[in-house]
């Protein structure tokens, strides 16, 4: 394509063609751009970003390839308050969901959408989600008007000709609107349309309502469409550990928002572990599905990580401060004078001045934060220096261990490992984790998030609890399920264990489990690593009576939480599967 015909249209496809005239009809843009994804598109349509103040230039010999995005102030995180599963029967998206009634909900969107993009440029963004060729990979289309979202779109998926040539002739798309409207909380809406394979987000420029690919199609309306079709799509990070001898295991790990899955799916071992290695698959999602060989098989629909910026830096994270060194775009984090970016907590000095996430001047003597506490990159796989190269394999991986975790000061031990299937979508089930930036709400709080997907399961979570229980007739040989929990304290506020790469201790004590080569305890949660066979070689300050605090399962604490699932297991009751609530009972009994 020549940069003549740079956004001509590149489709046959009539469903395509019909639903987009449609659309057009609505909104009333000045022009459609269909995007193909090409290398001179993205040239093209950063310049434009650039010259209309939507991206900035960033300092190219420190940064080359990254731009800068300042979100407005109103829109920084997910909107929970503001998100909808439209079914037609309010029962089927449950009570963890806001439901209104499709035809309700296509009217008033359709009436913020009418004329919302004259004098504005529809683009018409097909993207993939999986490998091309993937039997789980889907189609979707978004159309937007934000040129930010095409840019974050085509580092987030594998967008452009690669979607229409997966979807053939057909008319299986997932159908994605996304007006950006006037930016204001009141007219936000991010509305999923389950059986119509549909979404419908207006009012925002937040990735996580906007990036359609990602939330609301990759798990909120994968999650419906999995349990129809027999797969999951979870809120999961996918990687890979390869011993010295070069064996490969693969687990996926369902952390809340902002809890370092990211950092976990590309952690760097420490010495101690020399010859290991982990490489990342995914960072965020994972669809799963039984293999022909009875194991059950994942792919990261995704193409690049939206990660949270603050807190990265060499220590917590090596790998991804390379990976953010280039081809990346940064959200809502500071701006130095030689347009360099910070944030709280990166390497090196706090600069003297610098413009923060508003582009208020900011110094060190500061109230606020420079950067965002969710302030995001945007960056794509192929910059992660440890990158799978399975992460492009149709197939997707065989998974040996499910990990759930939560971010919990207290009660929570460092690993156990569920005694069985039930007893570990119980675990995931009861999972609850202290609230973070990601999502509007009060940071600190305990929350239930069932195995991180509270703001994500596009049904009941009690049916989907069902489905957990039932796709295990459907997997010959099931993962083993863990729980870790990384961030438990002392009452001095200390935290009890170190962390970052020493969680590859953590790790290897589950590959280690899953192939059946080391021992554990029966405790009253679960099975727990005996101490004599938990690798704490050459960790610096840390001795067994650490470890066995770190590990420790106080009674009282238990019966407390176990009072705390109450409150979500009474907002479920009505689906909630008997086998949950006799795994409830078995452990109040050990306790
Ligand atoms: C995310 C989230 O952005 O979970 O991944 O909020
Ligand atoms: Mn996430």
């Amino acid at each position: 394509m020549t940069k003549d015909n740079l956004g001509a249209c590149n489709t046959s496809n009539k469903a395509v063609l019909a639903w987009v005239q449609e659309m057009a009809n609505l909104c009333r843009p000045d022009q459609v751009f269909w995007c193909n994804g090409s290398n001179e598109e993205k040239v093209a349509l950063t310049e434009e970003a650039v010259r209309k103040g939507i991206l900035i230039k960033l300092n190219q010999k420190k940064l080359p390839g990254c731009y800068y995005h300042r979100s407005n102030p109103n829109d920084v995180a997910r909107v929970e308050q503001s998100t909808f599963i439209c079914t037609v029967d309010q029962e089927e998206a449950g009570p963890t969901n806001n439901w209104m009634a499709p035809r309700e909900m296509y009217q008033k969107l359709r009436g913020l959408a009418a004329g919302s993009m004259r004098g504005r440029t529809l683009y018409v963004v097909p993207y993939l989600m999986g490998p091309p060729g993937s039997p789980l990979a889907k189609v979707g289309i978004e159309l937007t008007d934000s040129i930010y979202v095409v840019l974050s779109m085509g580092i987030m998926t594998r967008m452009g000709d690669v979607a229409y040539q997966q979807l053939g002739p057909g008319d299986e798309f997932n159908r994605g609107l996304h007006c950006m409207l006037d930016v204001h909380p009141e007219r936000r809406f991010i509305a999923h349309f389950p059986q119509d394979n549909a979404i419908i987000s207006v009012g925002s420029n937040y990735g996580g309502n906007v990036l359609l690919g990602k939330k609301c199609l990759a798990l909120r309306i994968g999650s419906y469409l999995g349990r129809q079709e027999g797969w999951f799509a979870e809120h999961m990070l996918i990687q890979s550990i390869e011993s010295p001898s070069g064996e490969k295991t693969y687990v996926a790990a369902a952390f809340p928002s902002a809890c370092g899955k990211t950092n976990f799916a590309m952690m760097i071992p420490p010495a101690h572990f020399r010859g290991w290695k982990i490489r990342t698959i995914g960072d965020d999602i994972a669809w799963m599905k039984p293999g022909p060989d009875g194991r059950l098989y994942a792919i990261n629909p995704e193409a690049g990580y939206f990660g949270v910026v603050p807190g990265t830096n060499s220590k917590s994270n090596r790998n991804a401060m390379e990976m953010l060194s280039h081809d990346t775009i940064y959200t809502n984090v500071a701006l130095t004078p030689d347009l360099d970016v910070w944030w709280e907590g990166k390497d090196g000095p706090v600069p003297k001045e610098c413009l923060d996430w508003k582009g208020n001047k900011w110094t060190p003597d500061s109230k606020e934060k420079a950067a965002h506490p969710n302030s995001r990159f945007t960056t794509p796989m192929a910059n992660n220096p440890v990158l799978a190269p399975e992460a492009n394999t149709p197939d997707g991986v065989p998974i040996s261990a499910i990990v759930f975790g939560g971010r919990r000061r207290d009660t929570v031990p460092l690993v156990f490992q569920a005694f069985n299937w039930v007893h570990g979508v119980y675990i995931g089930a009861t999972m609850g984790s202290e609230m973070t930036a990601a999502a509007d709400g009060v940071a600190g709080q305990v929350r239930r998030d069932p195995m991180a997907m509270l703001p994500f399961c596009g049904y009941d979570m009690g049916d989907y609890f069902r489905h957990w229980i039932n796709m295990h007739r459907a997997i010959k040989h099931p993962p083993r399920v863990f729980h870790v929990n990384w961030f438990r304290k002392n009452a001095q506020g200390e935290y009890l264990w170190p962390g970052f790469g020493e969680n590859m201790r953590v790790l290897k004590w589950i590959v280690d489990r899953c192939a059946g080569r080391v021992d554990a305890v029966e405790s009253a949660l679960g099975w727990i690593p005996n101490p004599k066979s938990f690798d704490l070689r050459g960790l610096q300050k840390f001795n067994l009576e650490q470890f066995e605090q770190v590990q420790s399962i106080n009674h009282g604490e238990w019966r407390r939480e176990v009072l705390m699932q109450e409150e979500l297991f009474m907002k479920l009751y009505g689906h909630l599967p008997k086998e949950l609530i006799f795994q409830r009972e078995l452990l109040v009994a050990r306790l």
